[in-house]
């Protein structure tokens, strides 16, 4: 039995910081980062059966062509998504009478809409990468025992080739779900390798008053090669999803439309174009 203290339940009996019950949630799930996108996906549904909202943490559930899907906003960070991806797991694989982990594992699919920064100049602003491996530089997944899902031999690459400061913790590689891979994959998106940093200043080397630890780190992850696959895009939560997806049983993909290329110093001139038509693109892909 996991203790109150553990599995903290709200007196109307939601879990504690999505304010949500299982009856809630479907096995669909879009994630988003800003709360006011949840609504920019659900305008499209054919119907908007429940809401709620508890700090940045904004879900709806309803129907898009007749398939059930639930969108919630994570806010941003790694941290986040830890809140998230067990509060939503705990709603389908605990009971909550019992207090007990269910004999029958429930698998859900996560698939996030966001936004990113593209490292290389040839990812142009407004275009769409689809995260085949994500690595981690944040640190969050490595309170959990990985060595099942991560890839150490691109860890090491990665650590010789950028000359990683290990006191900075240890970067993790995660994949995504091969299933899902193959369902939201089309000419339209590209895949790639994407960078997930636990801060948008410094740990994704931008300068403002503060020097950082290794303004030459972008070039470097830019540069970087293991096997044909190279970094391609920068954010804040692919590979805490990816990680403990991987690790919890549910099967996740991440889908970034680049608005700003770090590389060439370019933002989109209509960041909302793009990611509505990646929301479209989601949308589409999940109904078939
Ligand atoms: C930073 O501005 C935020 O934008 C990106 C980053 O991952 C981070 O969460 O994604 P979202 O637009 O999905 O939040």
């Amino acid at each position: 039995m996991i203790a109150a203290s553990e599995l903290i339940l709200n007196p109307d009996g939601s879990i504690y910081h999505l304010n949500l019950k299982p009856e809630n949630i479907a096995q669909d799930i879009i994630f988003v980062g800003d709360q006011d996108r949840v609504e920019k996906v659900t305008a499209y549904f054919d119907t908007v059966e429940f809401s709620t909202q508890k700090r940045e943490f904004k879900t709806q559930t309803g129907t898009y062509k007749g398939k059930r899907i639930t969108v919630i906003s994570t806010g941003i960070g790694p941290d986040n998504i830890d809140i998230v991806l067990n509060e939503l797991d705990a709603l389908v694989n605990i009971d909550f009478e019992t207090r007990k982990v269910k004999d029958e594992l429930t698998s859900l699919n996560i698939i996030r809409i966001g936004t990113s920064g593209s490292l290389q100049a040839n990812i142009p602003v407004d275009s769409f990468v689809m995260s085949q491996y994500a690595i981690g530089l944040d640190n969050m997944l490595r309170s959990y025992c990985i060595d099942s899902v991560s890839n150490s031999d691109i860890e090491t690459a990665f650590i010789t080739q950028t000359d990683w400061d290990l006191q900075k913790g240890k970067p993790y590689v995660v994949n995504s779900s091969e299933t899902l891979n193959n369902r939201f994959y089309s000419t339209q998106i590209q895949k790639g390798f994407t960078a997930t940093a636990g801060g948008f200043y410094g740990p994704q080397g931008r300068i403002l008053r503060l020097n950082i630890q290794d303004a030459n780190l972008n070039k470097k992850m830019d540069q970087f090669h293991y096997n044909g696959i190279q970094i391609t895009n920068l954010e804040m939560e692919t590979a805490a999803i990816y990680g403990l997806s991987a690790l919890l049983g549910h099967q996740a993909i991440s889908l970034n439309a680049i608005i700003a290329n770090r590389a060439n110093g370019t933002f989109s001139k209509d960041p909302y174009l793009a990611i509505d038509k990646l929301i479209r693109y989601t949308l589409d892909k999940l109904a078939h």
